[in-house]
């Protein structure tokens, strides 16, 4: 196939509710919504998840279009791409980036297996016809949390993740088991914490939490190991993985139990299949990571999370958990605790153009 054309959107949406972390306070998400379209006039849709501030990583939606539109784009546009698993050399001059080249080759993929006539999930080795579902309660307030555990329970998730900090912890993870003893509960501290907290860390070990994830700092490997010998807890690594060397360094030291795999953390769907397939082969647990996103990350996150080693609900909800209108159709719904894997070629949803030019912002065009 050949890309004649690539089409981004830039889209700007308010979530329903605050998403509150220790790191800051996110109330209004923009996105780039990239489309590559082929000589057949077939298109492929991929979604890049940076932020517009780098409190996560240090990508944000400006420094993805100045990559994607300076760098990457020249590289594909009308090269001739038998598989998508040749962007990995073909974007190899290109260092870091991950959030940018995920956008591209997630969008390169959907392309490919619309033109295969194959489910994008079926084509990663997807296996499953449903995945387990999780969300996430990230707020300020515990009365808050509490009720918005209660009012997620109706769409029966199988997992539920609060966001922790030093001072927010045990009175949070107490309070919620003593209402829910036996919810299957984890917490994410996205590095909150350092090794001179691993008192207060040990003190969740018996709330049968089923990870705890990122305590440490954002870029550790070695303190994370150094943790996990103290307490009970499996550690589960979500900012420190960039790469299946990465997944590889953490696993050997043993600073995780679990890996969140994120495909914009890791650079596109074909790095985070490769970090699957090495923790399955090490009986590593991994679940798909969330990014607040869009329907169209949404549903790329749907197919790989169908995957066989993905035995954990990851952070996928339903469109609705942070959208009053998702730009897909349908939307991702959760029904009693599962999301289906949709049957159709390529990611399986369409796109919704009257939310999307409704709620995009800036719209720009590549061809030669
Ligand atoms: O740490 O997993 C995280 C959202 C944005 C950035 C980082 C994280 C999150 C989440 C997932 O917790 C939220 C979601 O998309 O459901
Ligand atoms: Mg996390």
């Amino acid at each position: 196939m050949k890309i004649s054309s690539t089409i981004l959107h830039v889209i700007k949406m308010p979530l329903k509710a605050p998403f509150t972390t220790h790191l800051g306070t996110v109330s209004e998400r923009k996105g780039i919504i990239i489309e590559v379209i082929d000589e057949d006039g077939i298109r492929g849709f991929g979604e890049g998840v940076a932020f517009s501030s780098p409190w996560y990583t240090e990508e944000t939606v400006k420094t993805s279009l100045h990559v994607i539109e300076d760098f990457l784009i020249p590289l594909i546009l009308n090269k001739e791409i038998s598989h998508p698993e040749e962007l990995l050399n073909i974007l190899e001059p290109i260092r870091g980036n991950h959030m940018a080249k995920s956008a591209l080759e997630t969008a390169v993929w959907d392309l490919y297996a619309k033109r295969s006539g194959q489910p994008l999930s079926r084509l990663l080795g997807g296996t499953s016809e449903s995945i387990p579902s999780g969300v996430v309660v990230a707020t300020s307030s515990i009365a808050e949390a509490l009720s918005q555990i209660e009012n997620n329970l109706a769409e029966g998730y199988r997992r539920f993740k609060v966001k922790i900090q030093p001072g927010r912890d045990v009175e949070l993870i107490s309070e919620i088991r003593r209402q829910y003893p036996d919810l299957p509960l984890m917490a994410d501290a996205n590095s909150a914490y350092s090794l001179s907290d691993v008192d207060r860390l040990k003190a969740l070990d018996e709330y049968n939490l089923m990870m705890i994830e990122q305590p440490l700092g954002f870029d550790d490997i070695i303190d994370h190991a150094n943790l996990q010998k103290s307490i009970r807890t499996p550690i589960c690594l979500d900012e420190s993985i960039h790469s299946l060397e990465d997944a590889r360094v953490a696993i050997e030291l043993g600073s995780c139990k679990i890996i969140n795999i994120k495909m914009g953390r890791v650079g596109g769907l074909i790095e985070a299949k490769r970090i699957h397939d090495y923790c399955q082969e090490k009986e590593i647990e991994v679940w798909a990571g969330g990014m607040i996103e869009f329907g169209i990350s949404r549903a790329h996150n749907i197919a790989l999370a169908s995957l066989p080693g993905f035995t954990i609900p990851g952070d996928i909800s339903s469109s609705s958990r942070f959208w009053e209108e998702d730009i897909i159709l349908p939307e991702v719904i959760v029904e009693n605790g599962y999301i289906k894997v949709p049957k159709e070629a390529g990611i399986g949803f369409d796109i919704n153009q009257k939310r999307l030019r409704e709620v995009t912002v800036l719209k720009k065009i590549y061809k030669n």
